[in-house]
């Protein structure tokens, strides 16, 4: 019979990559794999009770708040807070930072951002949604801790992940050293090794994109667009179009198949939509691992310095190849915005 190594057991047995102290980011992330265990078991329950819908509150973004989204940040932030090592958490759901540990003899010396539940507008149609992290040093351990702890560079990432709610649930994560995917088997409970060492292909056939925005994108990206779609047997163009509207699933099945993602800035939002911090600079560390590259149409992701918690940024993540194509074409027509 074949070996199953658990999330648990394989974290255990890959502290030695730990830069710093073992035990303490062993035991965060074996925290966020049982909050993702107790949100998981609502999203699949959510057809069933009365826990779908709008919860009536707007968050700090003046997006309708579903109830989901609400209990996956409660559950996030009660289990990284009564795990210890972390001492405060940025999410998607909260306007300001959430200290978590006030327990100070702990002192916990991790930082989290999180999107709780992301793809919100899929909630409530039965299509997979996510949830992303990313994890800090707190870089002084002295004085009080506010937003300016959480501005570091993405390249200062200890771990990242993400958890994709879909036709199996899924947890993938980095700490630096590669990437490995665990899939959720339900009879025991337990995410177990299912895609070791996980690669993004250099090139791939699809592009994603909502293209419904297509009259605000810049005209980079409408090249890039029209570049997909021609006809050329040695890139095996036109490349198919999937788009999800998850921002996990189509990330998840990039990293698969090849393949790129992108929002770019628009005329509307000139910064993009996506979060630099608990959306794009975990994903960047996740697809660099793999081998691929994340850009924000001129410069890496993980370069950018960020300056606020809920910072925006445009994202082209994916297959070095596509992205590279995308980027080279941004800089071609800069100059014309619209
Ligand atoms: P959310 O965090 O409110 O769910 O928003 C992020 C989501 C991403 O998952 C997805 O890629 C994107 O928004 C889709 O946006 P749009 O509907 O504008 O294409
Ligand atoms: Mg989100």
């Amino acid at each position: 019979m074949k070996k199953v190594t658990t999330l648990g057991q394989f974290i255990i047995e890959r502290q030695a990559d730990f830069q710093y102290a073992k035990g303490e980011l062993s035991r965060l992330l074996r925290d966020i794999g049982i909050a993702a265990k107790i949100v998981n078991r609502e999203v699949n329950k959510a057809g069933l009770v009365d826990i779908l819908g709008e919860h009536g509150t707007v968050n700090s973004h003046g997006e309708k708040v579903k109830k989901l989204d609400v209990y996956a940040n409660e559950q996030f932030i009660s289990a990284l807070g009564a795990g210890g090592e972390t001492c405060a958490i940025a999410s998607e759901e909260n306007d300001e930072l959430v200290p978590v540990t006030t327990d100070v003899s702990r002192n916990a010396k991790y930082l989290v951002c999180v999107d709780p539940l992301d793809g919100s507008s899929n909630i409530d149609v039965n299509v997979s949604i996510g949830t992303i992290f990313s994890i800090y040093r707190r870089a002084n351990l002295d004085g009080a801790l506010s937003e300016k702890d959480f501005l570091q560079n993405g390249t200062a990432q200890v771990a990242s992940g993400y958890i994709i709610y879909g036709s199996s649930t899924m947890l993938v994560y980095t700490t630096g050293k590669g990437v490995n995917g665990f899939t959720l088997d339900p009879s025991i409970g337990e995410f177990c090794l299912s895609h070791p060492d996980m690669k993004c292909p250099g090139t791939g056939k699809i592009y994603s994109i909502n293209e419904g925005n297509y009259v605000h994108f810049p005209e980079g990206v409408k090249q890039y667009i029209k570049y997909c779609q021609e006809e050329d047997e040695s890139t095996k163009r036109p490349y198919s179009s999937r788009y999800i509207g998850s921002l996990v699933a189509d990330f998840h099945r990039n990293l698969l198949k090849g393949g790129i993602f992108i929002y770019p800035s628009t005329a509307k939002s000139p910064k993009g939509k996506l979060r630099l911090l608990y959306e794009c600079n975990p994903l960047a560390f996740i697809i660099e691992q793999a081998g691929g590259k994340a850009s924000d149409g001129k410069k890496r992701i993980l370069d950018i310095v960020p300056t606020a918690l809920h910072q925006r940024t445009p994202l082209f993540i994916g297959s070095v190849e596509m992205v590279t194509k995308a980027e080279e074409l941004m800089r071609a027509y800069s100059e014309q915005t619209v």
